[in-house]
């Protein structure tokens, strides 16, 4: 089986499991387990931010930004098919009581976008809570922000006193595609959360980073919704693996991708533009019914997973390399092009 359904379906290798089996731990409800001490420290000096807080998921990430920096009934302003809004089960408006004012196209918005939806908080208007990013974006095929758009939208809501948000569950493939420090990115955000759990191979976790006042608020949600773990540190441990080891390496998947665009590109009945792939997400358009199509590419042993009905996705990640990449494609050109 050559898995590309996503960037999750990595396993911890040999060495991180060495270092889970032989991190130092404690309670971290208490805070006082040394290693996930040492995860959120180390996370919060690359992103540039005060103060980082080690969270199961990336949902959860999600859900504590939108707790801590809106309030019910304000706006979130952000892409139409973010995974906030997609793919996390209606938490912001169920637990949040938020409600997405939300922007169309690829998830890549200006800052006049933004500009033109933030509302004061009047006898009527409900009023902006907060701006959220993206980045790369998941549904619009690994898309990344550009930074000087980044930079733009950081300032507009700097003057209009709006909070920032950045979920950055694939930040630092953004970073490597563009070929910048991944703090130059981050810092531009009042908060921002990375996944340990995504192409980087550890098996669990992300960290939101922030404020000390952000990471205080952001602790009592994380407990509110049962997220305090207790010696969490042998899943810390994994997550330091992953930033110490796993980072430089994204090039690869990002190149694999590339290639296996390169490779679909002209099959009958698949639209795809391999210069679009800028990270390690291919979505390719299909003429027929995606999930059916998914399942014969199942039984061919090659997985891919159908955000749509007109869609597939497939994800690059450490488990694959380019031999199985080039298999990939040919089964896929076969299946498809039939
Ligand atoms: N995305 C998953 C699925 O839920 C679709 C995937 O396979 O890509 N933000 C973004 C941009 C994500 O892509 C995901 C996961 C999350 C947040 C949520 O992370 P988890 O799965 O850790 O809750």
């Amino acid at each position: 089986m050559i898995d590309l359904r996503s960037d999750t379906m990595t396993l911890p290798s040999e060495g991180m499991r060495d270092a889970m089996r032989d991190a130092k731990l404690g309670d971290d409800v208490w805070q006082e387990d040394p290693t996930v001490r040492e995860l959120e420290a180390l996370s919060a000096e690359r992103m540039g931010h005060e103060a980082g807080l080690f969270v199961p998921s990336g949902s959860m990430a999600n859900l504590i930004a939108q707790l801590v920096h809106a309030g019910r009934g304000d706006e979130v302003i952000c892409g139409w098919d973010s995974h906030c809004v997609r793919d996390e089960v209606g938490a912001g408006a169920a637990l949040a009581g938020v409600q997405y004012e939300m922007i169309p196209g690829d998830g890549r918005y200006t800052v006049e976008q933004v500009a033109e939806r933030i509302r004061p908080r009047t006898f009527h208007t409900p009023g902006t809570g907060l701006v959220w990013l993206e980045n790369t974006h998941n549904l619009g095929g690994g898309t990344v922000f550009p930074l000087a758009e980044i930079r733009k939208i950081a300032a507009a809501c700097r003057e209009r006193d709006v909070p920032l948000h950045l979920d950055g569950a694939r930040v630092f493939h953004a970073a490597v595609a563009e070929g910048v420090d991944v703090r130059e990115i981050a810092r531009c955000f009042t908060s921002m959360s990375f996944c340990l759990s995504k192409a980087l191979g550890a098996p669990v976790g992300s960290v939101l980073c922030g404020s000390r006042d952000f990471r205080e608020r952001a602790l009592r949600f994380r407990k509110m919704l049962g997220g305090g773990m207790r010696q969490s540190g042998v899943l810390a441990a994994a997550g330091l693996y992953a930033l110490r080891r796993n980072v430089e390496r994204l090039a690869e998947d990002h190149a694999n991708a590339r290639r296996l665009a390169e490779l679909l590109a002209g099959t009958r009945g698949v639209t795809v533009d391999p210069a679009a792939v800028q990270t390690n997400i291919v979505m390719i358009g299909v003429a027929g019914d995606a999930p059916e199509l998914v399942r014969k590419l199942d039984a061919r042993g090659v997985q891919g997973w159908p955000p749509d009905a007109r869609r597939i996705r497939f994800v690059t990640h450490l488990g694959v390399d380019r031999a199985a990449i080039e298999r990939a494609a040919s089964i896929i050109r076969e299946v498809l092009g039939a």
